[in-house]
């Protein structure tokens, strides 16, 4: 097992922390300590540490149960250190140690400590990575919801949270009540203005538990927008003993990533932060067209790809990415639904864009799966599709390709492929009412799902047509049978 003692013991090949851990503080709190955060942030962070070092990590889970508690153990048996396997489309590997994460705490099992770290002066940024559909906004209303049972929680017992935002909040009383500096909040999600969404989240949850606090809050804190992007699959056990194979490591928790990575940050920090710019993060004053950009066209042909492959029977993305007909329904879509609404970003061009993330999806080293692309679909479809669905139905533009792949949405949510296997999607959002439609018979039912309210105030009669149209095809004579009624 990989720990602090035996860090030194490894090929010569695996990059090792260039400073000594024992001697880093903390000045991080990151809640939801994924592959995406430990193959991302925590790198960021990790180049930084030999010159900066008091800006570690102290990672917080939020989920309570077996796996949460499994993981947890994990850390701590390993001292916080786990691997990062970076792959280029080449096959060329690279294995590091990550340091960064100094701290581990199940925010169930220990509330105090979270509270504790979260009121320690030392803290200066809280950062987190908690889902798209993790800020609690309800699409439609675009508010902050107050009647999740969670919240409603929090706001009865305010020092036991169990909600990142109830974290948050009392943590920043806490510091309000010392005489202590507000900290950074800074979001790492796929979210159109991820800083002015979690800005909303949390000072809505803020406003309904004290408006003087909220107030404050607003006052001197700060949430950046940022973009961020790296492909990260999901680490199977199978997987993990392929990494600790390749890398000599006994590592219980690696992480596999592509070659590539980008963090794109408004540099609007409430109280420091490190030169995050020596590890290549660009700093720039509004991050919008980028974020645009990489949601509009990765994310949203991420799903567009992997909802269809899913039915064609395709584990990888890579070989979804492979299959003419998908990959020209993914060209088609970004060409014309979606490149046309966008406005480059200095020194972007968006063909070339389209043409890097084709790539990069093609990418056989890291074997992404579409099953995790396409888990949440419900917050994704709302994220990523958003601005260009409606941009569709207000300039009355061919929807096509968008039914095509809602119609691809609900029947994968079915769980049978084409070959007739079954698989199992994962959809936190959905009630059981809802879960009930998506297996009705009605082809129409499904339209129904919360995945499609962000444009249900404009008349989408036509798309939705389509979608059922789509449907029937698919169902009947499968998904090629589908793409190839839609135009050239
Ligand atoms: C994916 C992302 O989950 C998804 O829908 O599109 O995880 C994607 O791999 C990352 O955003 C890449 O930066």
């Amino acid at each position: 097992m990989l720990t602090l003692g035996n860090i030194r013991n490894v090929a010569p090949s695996v990059h090792l922390p260039e400073y000594n851990p024992t001697d880093i503080k903390t000045g991080i709190v990151h809640f939801g300590v994924g592959n995406f955060f430990r193959a991302h942030e925590a790198l960021y962070i990790e180049k930084i540490l030999k010159a900066e070092p008091t800006w570690g990590i102290v990672g917080v889970g939020l989920t309570s149960g077996d796996h949460s508690r499994k993981k947890a153990a994990m850390f701590k048996a390993q001292d916080c250190l786990y691997s990062l396997t970076e792959c280029a489309p080449t096959g060329e590997r690279s294995v590091r140690i990550i340091a960064a994460l100094r701290d581990y705490l199940l925010a169930p099992e220990d509330p105090e400590n979270v509270l504790a770290y979260l009121s320690n002066p030392d803290i200066h940024i809280v950062s987190m990575t908690i889902t798209e559909g993790g800020y609690n906004i309800n699409e439609a209303t675009g508010q902050f919801d107050l009647n999740a049972p969670a919240v409603q929680n929090d706001l009865k017992n305010p020092e036991k949270p169990e909600t990142v935002f109830g974290y948050v909040v009392e943590g920043l009383r806490r510091r309000r009540a010392a005489g202590v500096k507000a900290f950074t909040i800074m979001s790492c999600d796929n979210l159109r203005h991820n800083g002015d969404v979690a800005r909303k989240a949390f000072l809505g949850f803020a406003q309904a538990r004290d408006p003087e606090l909220a107030k404050w809050i607003e006052q001197n804190a700060t949430f950046p927008n940022a973009m961020v992007d790296r492909i990260t699959p999901t680490v199977t056990t199978e997987i993990a003993q392929q990494l600790n194979a390749a890398s000599g490591l006994e590592d219980e928790l690696p992480v596999v990533a592509e070659d590539f990575h980008q963090w794109v940050l408004e540099d609007n920090f409430a109280d420091g932060r490190p030169d995050l710019a020596r590890a290549g993060v660009q700093f720039v004053s509004d991050v919008t067209d980028y974020e645009h950009v990489k949601i509009r066209m990765l994310n949203a042909s991420h799903i567009m790809l992997s909802f269809p492959a899913i039915l064609l029977g395709y584990e990888h993305v890579d070989q979804a990415v492979k299959d003419p007909a998908l990959k020209n329904n993914v060209e088609n879509f970004l060409t014309r639904d979606v490149i046309p609404t966008l406005k480059a970003p200095p020194g972007v061009n968006l063909q070339q864009y389209m043409q890097s993330v084709l790539s990069r999806f093609s990418n056989p080293a890291m074997a992404d799966q579409t099953l995790r692309i396409a888990g949440d679909g419900c917050a994704k479809i709302q994220v990523f599709w958003t601005e260009t669905v409606r941009n569709l139905l207000l300039e009355k533009k061919d929807c096509s390709r968008i039914a095509f792949g809602m119609a691809a949405y609900l029947e994968m949510l079915r769980g049978v492929n084409a070959l007739g296997q079954t698989y199992t999607t994962s959809e936190p959002a959905y009630t059981q009412a809802q879960e009930a439609l998506i297996h009705s018979d009605d082809y129409a039912a499904g339209l129904q799902l919360p995945a499609f309210d962000a444009w249900r105030d404009l008349d989408s009669s036509a798309l939705n047509l389509k979608v059922i149209e789509l449907r029937k095809i698919i169902r009947n004579q499968g998904v090629k049978a589908a793409l190839a009624t839609l135009p050239a």
